[in-house]
């Protein structure tokens, strides 16, 4: 079974948006060898502000993204873009090595800002970057086969594959314990107590689900810790609109939104993949009761992964089924303190937003429980296969 409706990324601004920001201003800080024509907020990412822009290079046009990093997020956007900027340069380096006919639509290049750094300040204080836009490919919220699972998976596998190279000092953690689970269920807690917005006693139903469910998050924390699961360079944001597929192939072109790109466990990179391709609604219908799980999907997300994620260790893979629930419920705690906390982090569209998102992530966490047994018979099949 594969989903009906179209969808990719939109281009709504989100509900508490600042005013549009001057991006031709926002331009002429980089180096841009060309005249602006005009821009538009681009894309459904939960954190920074993206912008689609169109220059005219000599005649030709040519189009950009430009993103306002998120500092209330990222605190250190200084050392975030030097990961940025390490991991693109290093992954150029390798396609140009290997003779690579597009090796600026396979990885995010950095445009510099005039004084040759990877990003530029406003007079208010906002971190800006610029990349390239990528042509004939796009990010999507939803997908419809299982070709386009396999190759978003397979492209998620080869940059933890390419990740590994990188040689030189340990990348900077530009959010510290971000899929340290028990940590974000301690801050739920501490969220509840504050009860910053009022809005504690209308949740409690969802307050207990997390609750129930304070062991399965401290599973692959205490892997990580005795060594079973090995840390390694990783992605730490692989929702499906953040690798861009070909238009016309399919093909997992290139991956984005690097700003987690850090020290982590490969677990939860493929996690959210099963988060994000394998459910029948998306991430905030709120309404999660008819919610399903495409094992289909899941098999060629498997698949695509381990095509290029050759590495894994048996911790690493027998836990690949119980991934996909953890980040789930990971990112369900999350959208629930948000909640509580008076929606501060996520971008919202609408009032409840963070509530309905909530409830679906935990609806979801429902079905892949159901699922487990049969997702687990998968990654042992498909990973004998893989093998032999
Ligand atoms: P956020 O952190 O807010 O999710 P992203 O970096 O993921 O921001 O960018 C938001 C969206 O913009 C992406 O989902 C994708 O659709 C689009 N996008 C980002 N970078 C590019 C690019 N270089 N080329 C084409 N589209 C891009
Ligand atoms: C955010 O930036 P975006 O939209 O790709 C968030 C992820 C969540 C996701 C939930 C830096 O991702 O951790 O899983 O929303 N990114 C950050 O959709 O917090
Ligand atoms: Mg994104």
């Amino acid at each position: 079974m594969t989903k009906s409706s179209p969808s990719t990324t939109t281009a709504l601004p989100p509900q508490h948006s600042p005013a549009p920001h001057d991006v031709r201003a926002i331009a002429d800080l980089f180096d841009m060898r060309g005249d602006f024509i005009h821009a538009h907020p681009y894309g459904s990412g939960h954190i920074n502000d993206t912008y689609c822009a169109a220059m005219d290079q000599a005649g030709q046009r040519v189009r950009y993204v430009i993103q306002r990093i998120n500092h209330m997020v990222f605190r250190k956007p200084h050392e975030l873009m030097e990961n940025v900027d390490r991991v693109t340069r290093h992954a150029l380096a390798m396609l140009k090595a290997e003779g690579h006919p597009e090796a600026y639509r396979r990885t995010l290049t950095c445009i510099p800002a005039h004084d040759g750094t990877s990003h530029a300040r406003d007079d208010d204080g906002n971190y800006w970057r610029v990349y390239p836009f990528i042509e004939g490919a796009r990010g999507h919220d939803e997908i419809h086969s299982t070709e386009q699972a396999y190759q978003a998976a397979r492209a998620f596998g080869n940059f933890q594959k390419l990740a590994a190279t990188l040689g030189g000092a340990r990348l900077h953690e530009t959010i510290p314990d971000f899929h340290h689970t028990p940590k974000r269920l301690a801050a739920l807690e501490a969220a509840i107590v504050r009860d910053t917005a009022g809005r504690a006693a209308e949740v409690r139903e969802e307050i207990e689900f997390a609750r129930a469910r304070a062991g399965d998050c401290a599973q692959i924390v205490s892997l990580l810790e005795n060594g079973d699961i090995p840390e390694r360079i990783t992605h730490n944001d692989t929702k499906l609109n953040n690798v861009l597929l070909d238009d016309a192939t399919a093909e997992g072109v290139c991956v984005i939104d690097l700003d987690t790109t850090m020290p982590g466990c490969v677990l939860y990179d493929f996690g959210d993949m099963v988060r994000t391709a394998t459910p029948t609604s998306r991430e905030d219908d709120p309404d999660p009761a008819g919610i399903g799980m495409q094992l289909d999907l899941f098999e060629a997300l498997l698949r695509g992964y381990l095509s290029s994620a050759d590495f894994l260790n048996e911790a690493e893979t027998e836990y690949l089924a119980f991934s996909g629930k953890l980040i789930t419920l990971e990112v369900g705690i999350r959208f629930l303190t948000d909640y509580l906390e008076g929606d501060v982090y996520f971008k919202t569209r609408r009032p409840g937003h963070n509530i309905d998102r909530c409830r679906n992530q935990f609806g979801f966490v429902r079905v892949l429980e159901q699922n487990m047994a049969a997702m687990e018979r998968t990654v042992r099949e498909i990973s004998r296969q893989v093998r032999s």
